[in-house]
């Protein structure tokens, strides 16, 4: 019987019965039969030290093998739900269903054990229930209309979960033990179990769900907010129905979802308006360990999942050897998602059989619980005796099956496509990049004026703010020819003009609605009523969606995220901006495992830009670099792409080449600061009408320069500046806009030009041991033919800036006045 009427009964009922059944409710958990080795005792609760029939009855409801944190939600009506189905009586299960994949979950561990011994797979013995657990909550989505399922996990069970979940042959995995062909991957590739996989999960229903697993790193919970945005952006492709039909399911390691803050950054995002998936289910698969270490070692709270209660949101602990239960609360789990669009946790605790992998010995680390685990029965043993099934015929079967797989194995290609890829993805490339691939990204002067106008537009009645009238005036006049366009408004003339071809644009970034200098105003704020409007997202012409939010503030999992939505939606631009540059190094896990290596690692290719503000500007150490060296490191095989537009029509040139062509690689920008408002750096209409980017900007003199100053970014305008003054006509200053894939042929053309160049001197702002020098200097040395190249840089220091805005201008000086006065050192 339901006891969903305990509310209704509560003013019947005594007060102090009440009270006993709020503390089960609320500190069942901490007395739940959860550990199948007993190893987590019951913590001693004054508060349940309660009898009499009511206590009796809490106690068998919240005390048991399912153990329910839910008490902490704010809102009445989720709790009551809990609370139903935790005070309802057991339904009933498909225990053969239960049965047979506890089989298939073991015999295909041990097929690849007797194998392929002293491999690693990262066995999921132990936590076999995480298969009827995943089962459970995919029959139950079904029924909501689930068509997809995005899957992300570690390496524990994900051999296991990728045949009996995700729906690829066994064959095919047991053809990546017997090892690739090395001339295939040489320099490339990734070990097995971090390879994506797609695949097709049948319902008992008869309904299929398409599962993608999401490719991933060893970097553990890195792989998170990829696979939210992933599943935003296959859910913002179907429109209404998208939540519905996508659902993400993540698995984490106990150890690792209490250890690593980008879980908690992305858990964080669940219910914030851009990043927001319609709930999305977590999976701890708890086995109480983390390589060698205890649990207490790793979370200073008793459930590794505490991290969760974070947010308003059940967590759900289940003993993994009470397989009717862990199936009975992936359904309530599921049905919690799609009732209330919440995120749900479930800790499914168990013990992991061997090692941390089969090659490791636990039991000189955790000798006593290695002893129990020996002793333990196999959970198809514990499951088949309860409902008294014969496992034996069962087992013979499924033996069969996997060992017919591991001699089809021997003869397949060894490493088979895991995956197919959805089909907006035929429209584009990657690979090496050549010249074909780049076009004119100009735009006729009606179009432009058109785009404009909508820019500078606002309805009737919007009470603008003074300063924002006037910008937009300004940025009127800059369409109609009368001032130079300026960074803000070629962005926003790009994004603008590349809607009005059809191309979606998606941006986000800490207070990138407005900017963090004060330069884009995408979303206008209404004085009176603060409300927004954001015209991009109104223009009469627009035949695409235009996105831009405020990120929370968070890095690694909003860099995630946006690199995960690229991934399925490469016809948009999608861009993400650190407030400065130097902040992104927060993000450096997503940018060396995913966006620098995926196209090596796994042939997964995204078109992410990273919009990085750089420049030395007195600001101290931290507001001064974007890093530029890094990127330069990871750079290689065409795998990205570095630039640094020196001009606002520059920056509109790249941007809609990014978006227009085919080549889809991420575009990593060193973005301007102050050069933001300067003269110098903005550009005449009629830049944005024809043309596009050049990664090497010339020099504008006739080539009879004696001295060729070669440079990126804000120094190049100080060094005109200075040049200027200095009326300093024998040196040449160029431009590197582009410094990844390196321009080789554009900036061998322009030292040639200057034949009577007797050095050519790289000048940057940042100290020796950053920026691009160590990149371009080994690069620039043959394209000189003997000619000397030498270098004009801060001294090589440990923090990228001073602290103190006089020594900066001190140091500036000196590097200008070196680039034109004195002899560089050697
Ligand atoms: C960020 C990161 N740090 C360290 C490691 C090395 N490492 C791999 S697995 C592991 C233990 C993980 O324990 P847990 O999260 O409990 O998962 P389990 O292996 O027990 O399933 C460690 C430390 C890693 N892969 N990623």
């Amino acid at each position: 019987m339901s006891r969903g009427h305990v509310v209704e009964e509560t003013a019947v009922r005594g007060e102090s019965q009440e009270r006993i059944w709020d503390a089960f409710r609320r500190w069942g958990y901490l007395q739940a039969d959860l550990d199948p080795l007993g190893d987590l005792a019951p913590v001693a609760m004054p508060e349940l030290e309660l009898s009499g029939p009511d206590a009796e009855t809490a106690r068998r409801f919240y005390c048991g093998t399912v153990g329910a944190e839910f008490m902490h939600i704010p809102e009445r009506e989720r709790r009551l739900w809990v609370q139903e189905r935790m005070e309802a009586e057991s339904s009933s299960v498909d225990g053969a269903r239960i049965l047979e994949l506890l089989i298939k979950a073991e015999i295909f561990e041990q097929t690849i054990q007797s194998r392929y011994l002293g491999t690693k797979r990262f066995s999921l013995e132990g936590e076999a229930a995480l298969l009827p657990l995943l089962d459970a909550i995919l029959n139950a989505a079904t029924e909501y209309g689930a068509e997809k399922g995005m899957v992300a996990m570690s390496h524990r069970g994900r051999l296991n979960v990728m045949v009996n979940i995700i729906g690829r042959p066994a064959a095919e995995v047991f053809a990546r033990f017997e090892d690739v062909d090395p001339r295939s991957v040489l320099g490339g590739g990734d070990v097995k179990y971090h390879m994506g996989a797609t695949g097709d999960f049948f319902a008992a229903n008869g309904r299929k769900v398409e599962m993608h697993l999401v490719s991933n790193p060893s970097h553990l919970e890195a792989v998170d907010p990829v696979v939210i945005g992933r599943t935003r952006a296959k859910q913002m492709r179907r429109g209404e129905d998208g939540r519905r039909q996508v659902l993400a399911i993540t698995m984490h390691g106990d150890a690792a979802f209490a250890g690593q803050g980008v879980w908690a950054e992305t858990l964080n995002m669940a219910e914030l308006p851009g990043y927001d998936v319609g709930g999305s289910v977590h999976i701890v698969v708890n086995n109480l360990i983390g390589f060698t270490t205890n649990p207490r070692e790793t979370s200073s709270s008793r459930f590794s999942s505490d991290i969760a209660k974070r947010l308003p949101i059940p967590i759900f602990h289940v003993n993994a050897e009470d397989f009717e239960a862990v199936v009975r609360v992936g359904r309530m789990a599921l049905d919690y998602r799609y009732a209330f669009g919440s995120p749900v946790v479930i800790d499914l605790i168990g013990y992991r059989r061997h090692g941390h992998s089969e090659v490791d010995d636990p039991t000189i680390t955790q000798p006593l619980r290695y002893r129990k685990i020996e002793a333990h029965p196999r959970t198809w043993q514990i499951y088949g005796e309860k409902i008294g099934s014969n496992a034996e015929p069962i087992v013979q079967l499924v033996r069969a099956d996997l060992e017919a797989a591991q001699k089809q194995a021997v003869e397949l290609e060894k490493n088979p496509p895991m995956r197919r890829l959805p089909a907006y993805w035929n429209a584009f490339c990657g690979g090496r990049h050549d010249a074909s691939l780049e076009l004119d990204t100009g735009v006729a002067q009606p179009e432009l004026a058109a785009v404009g106008k909508g820019l500078v537009s606002f309805p009737a009645g919007f009470h603008i703010h003074p300063k924002l009238k006037k910008l937009l005036e300004q940025r009127q006049e800059m369409v109609q020819g009368k001032r130079p366009v300026d960074y803000g408004m070629a962005e926003a003339l790009a994004f603008g003009s590349l809607l009005t071809e059809g191309v979606p644009v998606r941006l986000t970034g800490q207070d990138s609605r407005r900017g963090t200098f004060n330069q884009r105003h995408a979303a206008l704020i209404d004085i009176e009523t603060e409300e927004p409007y954001v015209p991009l997202e109104h223009l009469p012409a627009s035949s695409a969606w235009f996105e831009i939010y405020n990120s929370p503030l968070s890095e690694a999992s909003v860099l995630g995220f946006e690199y995960g939505f690229s991934r399925d939606y490469p016809e948009a631009l999608v861009l993400w901006e650190a407030q400065f540059g130097d902040f992104a190094n927060g993000a450096q896990i997503i940018m060396d495992q995913f966006i620098a290596a995926s196209e090596d690692k796994w042939n997964l290719l995204s078109g992410l830009v990273m919009l990085l503000p750089h420049g030395y500007e007195g600001q101290g150490p931290e507001h001064s670099s974007a890093r530029m060296e890094r990127y330069l490191q990871l750079a290689a095989r065409d795998n990205i792409q570095i630039c640094q537009p020196s001009s606002a029509a520059q920056y509109f040139h790249m941007l809609r080449r990014q978006a227009l062509r085919k080549w889809r690689k991420p575009l990593v920008v060193m973005t301007p600061k102050s050069m933001l408002r300067n003269p110098a750096a903005s550009s005449p209409i009629a830049d944005f009408t024809t043309g596009r980017f050049q990664p090497v900007i010339p020099d504008r003199g006739d080539g009879s320069a004696t001295r060729v100053l070669l440079c990126t970014g804000k120094i190049g305008h100080e060094l005109n500046v200075e040049k200027k003054k200095r009326k300093d006509t024998p040196t040449a200053i160029v431009f590197l806009d582009q410094l990844y894939p390196f321009p080789e042929a554009e900036i061998a053309a322009e030292m040639d030009r200057h034949t009577n160049a007797g050095e050519f001197v790289w000048v940057q702002e940042e100290p020796a041991n950053m920026g691009a020098l160590a990149f371009v200097l080994p690069r620039l040395e043959p394209l000189a033919h003997g000619r000397p190249v030498l270098s004009i840089k801060r001294s090589a220091s440990a923090s990228p800036a001073t602290g103190s805005h006089k020594a900066h201008e001190m140091e500036q000086k000196t590097l200008l006045s070196l680039a034109f006065g004195m002899q560089p050192p050697h």
